[in-house]
């Protein structure tokens, strides 16, 4: 039913569907796309390449037993469809020294498991920033982040359907388009039946198991994948610093031509680290919420976007979604070709925060465990203080906001 009504709106508004469904593969969110949700299993013509078989060689001899890459790599070989139940997705879970206890153990001060704006040392916006559930009171409620960032909701189905060239952001057109294309442009307006199921979340389908992988290019082949986590484009190999060890340094080259070291701006303020990259579009999606954070706290901490490798390029995992919005390119083999793209993805997402290109080497991608997408607060000591669960799936900037102002609290 969604998918009948979503094509009869306009393709592109399906497109950016798809571009979530398709680069995660999560079965609640798949259900609202072009095909019926349904764990994959590795089928008997999915046969690995010897290319494949190689690597498969390669890194378990390199890699230890226990890391998140080698859990990843045997989601690949059982056939998973990395979702947020398994490859290493799963094992990704935020570090925080900010989480409930630490706030309700500094600001509790009767110890009824609630704290209300007198007892939070800090202002009043920053108190209403950190009541993420707006009950005017801080419980253990706002700063639960179980539910993963791309879970579907009313809301986030809204935005997908509105976000017409995926950039994140919803302008008044493309929210004007939206108002019509439900079916206002006949008689002028919109009746609750006409909203009223449309962005309802589609439960589980147990509909037919999904064609064998190698034959659809959204549903990559195991060979596919494997190359693409060797190559780190489903993420890096690293776990990336731990809670509170000291951020690695590294010197960088932002997109206006200035050289940044990350000791040398250790110190007067935090530091918010974006990695990111132009073909992920759970990463796109995130664009606004990215560039609110930064407007909102630039005074307050200093922001770097640092770009890293494409998760979805042309002549890797390449995504219909990401073709259909005109974003066709294939991972760049020189860092003059990278800082293009980085350049071309600044200005589709209008992002003002700066952006600093790590280098093809994907030497700081890699030492930050970056790919496909991550966030860190370093501290004033250079120390990491919160570190969000391996993206697309444990990207919250709102996360990372409440421990960005708790930090500013201290
Ligand atoms: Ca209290
Ligand atoms: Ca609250
Ligand atoms: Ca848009």
């Amino acid at each position: 039913m969604i998918r009948i009504l979503c094509w009869l709106i306009a393709p592109l508004i399906c497109a950016t569907l798809t571009v979530l469904a398709s680069n995660v593969l999560d079965s609640t969110v798949l259900a609202f796309a072009d095909e019926p949700a349904a764990k994959s299993i590795a089928s008997e013509d999915d046969l690995l390449t010897a290319e494949a078989e190689a690597i498969v060689k390669e890194l378990r001899e390199s890699l230890p037993n226990d890391s998140e890459a080698i859990a990843m790599l045997d989601g690949i070989l059982s056939g998973s469809t990395l979702n947020s139940d398994d490859g290493w997705f799963k094992k990704a879970k935020s570090q925080t020294r900010f989480d409930w206890e630490y706030v309700r153990k500094s600001f509790d001060n009767n110890q009824d498991a609630k704290v209300v704006a007198m007892e939070f040392s800090g202002s009043n916006e920053d108190f209403a920033r950190l009541d993420r559930n707006e009950d005017h009171q801080l419980t253990e409620a706002d700063f639960d982040w179980t539910k993963h960032s791309l879970t579907a909701t009313p809301g986030s189905m809204m935005f997908w359907m509105a976000d017409g060239d995926a950039n994140g952001k919803i302008t008044r057109d493309e929210f004007l388009s939206l108002f019509e294309n439900l079916g206002a442009d006949n008689e002028g307006y919109l009746a609750i039946d006409d909203l009223r199921e449309r962005f309802m979340p589609a439960p589980p389908s147990t509909a037919n198991p999904p064609t064998s992988p190698s034959k659809r290019p959204d549903k990559p082949s195991r060979s596919t994948l494997i190359l693409g986590l060797k190559n780190q484009e489903l993420g890096s190999l690293q776990p990336g610093p731990n809670l509170d060890e000291s951020a690695p340094d590294f010197t960088l080259t932002s997109l206006d031509g200035k050289q940044v070291t990350l000791s040398k701006e250790v110190g007067e303020k935090p530091i918010v680290l974006i990695f990111g990259n132009f073909t992920c579009g759970p990463f796109r999606s995130q664009s606004g919420n990215i560039e609110k954070l930064y407007h909102r706290y630039q005074d307050r901490a200093k922001f770097f976007l640092v770009y890293v490798r494409e998760a979805h390029p042309s002549d890797g995992w390449w995504m219909m979604s990401n073709q259909r919005v005109g974003i066709d390119l294939s991972q760049p083999k020189l860092d003059s070709d990278r800082r293009s793209i980085a350049v071309t993805c600044k200005k589709h997402l209008e992002l003002d925060l700066p952006f600093l290109v790590d280098g093809v080497d994907d030497a700081v991608g890699s030492v930050y465990s970056g790919m496909p997408n991550r966030l860190y607060l370093i501290d004033q000591n250079g120390r990491i203080a919160f570190k969000n669960g391996r993206g697309p799936f444990g990207f919250h900037p709102r996360q990372l906001e409440q421990a960005l102002l708790l930090q500013l609290n201290k």
